[in-house]
């Protein structure tokens, strides 16, 4: 299996600003974590795409796959260093979307009645994943199973868990974190934790 290596690891500084480290895998989201099955779960592709496609389990599992190793940094303070997941990665998933060119932002869609925003370059950078299993074992469902993104350079809220969707858009438009305040962009770096 190909390994990618985020960029941001091979920083002489891994801790961005305002940041701590920690050794556990804090589990944060909004509402009750759902319990989805393989059976069930489906990934809708739509929005500014020349064909909408739907697909399930079977179909996304026979996809080529990747390592990540990763640094990640939650907008609460905390951040994890050499976080290893597995997952397909977005840029090898494009060829399959058939996005119109005139898309510049993405709308991940994920359960329960959660969404974030991201700019196309954002989603499709080479480090970010939709990922399946971490530390060699398949999500637990606190933390996002079957399926959640994995998007290392931005605020780890942008790495929706249990995702049900991608929407191609147009203009950009707030999640559901970004409505209420947060940041539309998220650059841990920078510090683009919440929107003035
Ligand atoms: N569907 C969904 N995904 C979500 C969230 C959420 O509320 N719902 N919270 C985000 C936030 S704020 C963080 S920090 C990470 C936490 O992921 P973890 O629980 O695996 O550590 O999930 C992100 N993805
Ligand atoms: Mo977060």
């Amino acid at each position: 299996m190909p390994e990618i290596v985020s960029p941001d690891t091979r920083r002489s500084e891994r801790v961005p600003p305002g940041q701590r480290l920690t050794e556990r895998f804090p589990v944060l989201h909004y509402g009750r974590a759902p319990l989805i099955s393989v059976s069930e779960w489906k990934l809708r592709i739509f929005g500014l795409v020349e064909e909408e496609r739907t697909l399930d389990w079977k179909e996304f599992s026979a996809l080529p796959t990747v390592r990540l190793n990763a640094d990640i940094h939650c907008v609460t303070s905390w951040s994890k260093l050499d976080t290893n997941w597995e997952g397909v990665s977005t840029s090898a998933f494009k060829d399959l979307v058939n996005m119109k060119p005139e898309a510049r932002f993405v709308m991940v869609h994920a359960g329960p009645h959660f969404s974030t925003n991201l700019p196309i370059a954002d989603f499709f950078a080479e480090d970010v994943i939709l990922a399946t299993a971490y530390e060699g074992e398949p999500l637990s469902s606190d933390h996002g199973f079957p399926v959640r993104l994995v998007v290392p350079r931005l605020y780890f809220w942008k790495s929706a868990k249990w995702v049900t969707g991608i929407e191609f858009m147009l203009s950009d438009a707030p999640g559901f974190w970004e409505s209420g305040g947060y940041h539309m962009h998220g650059d841990p770096w920078t510090e683009e934790r919440y929107s003035r």
